[in-house]
Formats: structure tokens, sequence, C-alpha cells
């Protein structure tokens, strides 16, 4: 049995679209892997999906068994034809939240993870763990950055390709600092430009906000930065005469913020003049129907 793991281990270095991790703890073996969602060769999962056969056929150890099954369901997953969002999983009937490969239309794949206990959502942005800096240039906001089942920016060219054809809702849920609540709000109307026109966003006014977050909206909240550009440490699109966007990416206006999510991980917070502390964000987009 143990021999088969090694070979698990070898075929991961070898084929690097996949890692697989092999921990074998007082005898009982546990396999995990993880996308690599910058390297995919789709020869590589048809050898994998080859080996996790043969030894599903092979072991008879229920610890084994379970995980091989999930490693069969993950290879499927990566080679049924990427679909155009999380949606689109979501009204096929999957349920499970994870990485999936996303493939909009007229732009090349790529994968993103997916929040389907809320109905399908895309995740474009997430602050959980502060183990990845934000404050990166433009080619590094538009190719996006991070881990997708961690913090990362999901990258402006996929965030654009995503919403080019219908605009989306758009969903930010806040864990306070001071209280842990759960501040939400969600806005309609949410699309961005091309790189061309400096990822320029789009949104409306009327949000949806829950309890926890109605004391710290001003400015009509993230509709302030309605119409804005993009700006990047090395990007000025803003209309400050300083770069608002020094240490962190978004679409500044005059540099006030709805929420400063994208800086230094220690002090995210809501508003520039009430600076109530954030712990955790995330953002996450969903097709209308
Ligand atoms: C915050 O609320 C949303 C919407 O009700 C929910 O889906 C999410 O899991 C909550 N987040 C946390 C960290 O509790
Ligand atoms: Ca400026």
């Amino acid at each position: 049995m143990f021999s088969w793991f090694i070979i698990a281990l070898l075929l991961s270095s070898v084929y690097c679209s996949l890692k697989v991790e092999q921990k074998v703890e007082k005898g009982e073996a546990t396999v995990c892997f993880k996308f690599e969602p910058k390297y995919y060769y789709l020869k590589d999962y048809v050898e994998i999906l080859k080996f996790t056969m043969n030894l599903l056929e092979r072991s008879n150890k229920q610890s084994v068994r379970k995980n091989m099954l999930e490693m069969k369901h993950e290879i499927y997953k990566a080679l049924a034809k990427p679909k155009r969002d999380c949606k689109s999983y979501y009204d096929m009937g999957i349920r499970k939240d994870g990485i999936y490969r996303l493939s909009p239309k007229g732009a090349t794949p790529f994968h993103a993870y997916c929040d389907m206990k809320n109905g399908g959502w895309t995740v474009i942005q997430r602050r959980k763990y502060g183990d990845v800096p934000f404050d990166r240039k433009w080619v590094a906001y538009a190719e996006g950055f991070g881990n997708l089942d961690g913090d990362h920016w999901l990258g402006n060219r996929q965030i654009h390709q995503l919403t080019k054809e219908k605009p989306s809702q758009i969903s930010f849920e806040f864990i306070m600092a001071s209280d842990h609540a759960n501040a939400t709000a969600i806005y309609n109307g949410f699309y961005i430009d091309d790189e061309g026109a400096q990822f320029r966003m789009h949104v409306k006014p009327n949000a949806k906000y829950n309890k926890a977050i109605k004391k710290y909206i001003k400015n009509n909240g993230f509709y302030y930065h309605n119409n804005m550009k993009f700006s990047a440490v090395d990007r000025d699109n803003d209309r400050n005469r300083g770069n608002c966007a020094s240490s962190s990416g978004y679409w500044y206006d005059n540099c006030l913020l709805f929420a400063y999510i994208n800086g230094d991980f220690t002090s995210m917070f809501i508003h520039d003049s009430i600076k109530s502390y954030i712990i955790r964000s995330e953002i996450k987009v969903r097709r209308r129907i």
C-alpha cells in the first residue's frame, strides 16, 4: 500500500498541475491535493485519473478510498467542459464550495473560488489569514494573486470577463473587529470595463444592507466609487492630486473610501471618516438571471 503513495508523490512532482500531499500518521494515510490554477494540462489529469482508479481498485482501506473518491470527483470536475461562472455550476445542481474552472464567453479559462452555499457566487477578493500582501502593482491586480482558497484578488481581467456580458450583483461581507458582527452589503449593476479603459467600475446606487453594516454607510457606500478607474501603486488613475493607491489597489475617487480592504491586513476598515476596523473581508459577484 505504502509504495502507492510514494508513486503518488512522484507523479505529483512530474505532473505539476496537481499537488498531491502525502501524510502517513498512525498507519492512517490521507491524500489530499489542490489545483495549481496557473498550470493546467489536460493530459496530466487523464494520467492521474488512471492512477487514481487503479489505486481505488487495489485499496480497501476506508480512509484511502474516501480520499481517492474525492480525488476522482475533483478530476472529473476538471475534465468537464468549464462553465461560464459559479452560477452556472450552481444551476447544474452543484452545491460544493471550492475551486472551479470557469470560462466566460471569449475568455481564456481560469480558476476561481465558488461560494455555492449562498447560491453560486464567484469570490473576487478574500482577506482572512493575512498571509498575502495586497500592496501590489497594476499587473498583479490585473492578473490576480494569492491563494484561491485563502487570501486573494481574483484579477481585474477575470472580473471584467465575468461581468462584461451581464451586469452582476456584488456582495461585500465584513467581520467587524469590535463585536465580530457580520456586516453585509449587496449592490446591483456591477461590471468593470477592460484594461484599455483602466478597468473602470460601474455599479447601481440601490443596495441591500444588513443591520450590522447600516450604521457605517456614508456617501452612498460603494456607489461612491461608481465610474472610477482602477488605481494601483504604479498607476494613478484617481481624482486626487496624489496617488490614493500608494499601498492598495482600488477604484479610488478622491481617496475617500467605502471600505479599505486592499491595504495592510491589520488596518482594514469601513469608511474613512469612521474607521471601524474589519478583521475579515470577502467580496463576490453573481450574474443576474
Ligand atoms: C455572513 O453572512 C453571510 C450572509 O448571511 C453568510 O453567508 C456568511 O457565511 C457569514 N459569514 C460569517 C463569517 O459568518
Ligand atoms: Ca492622483
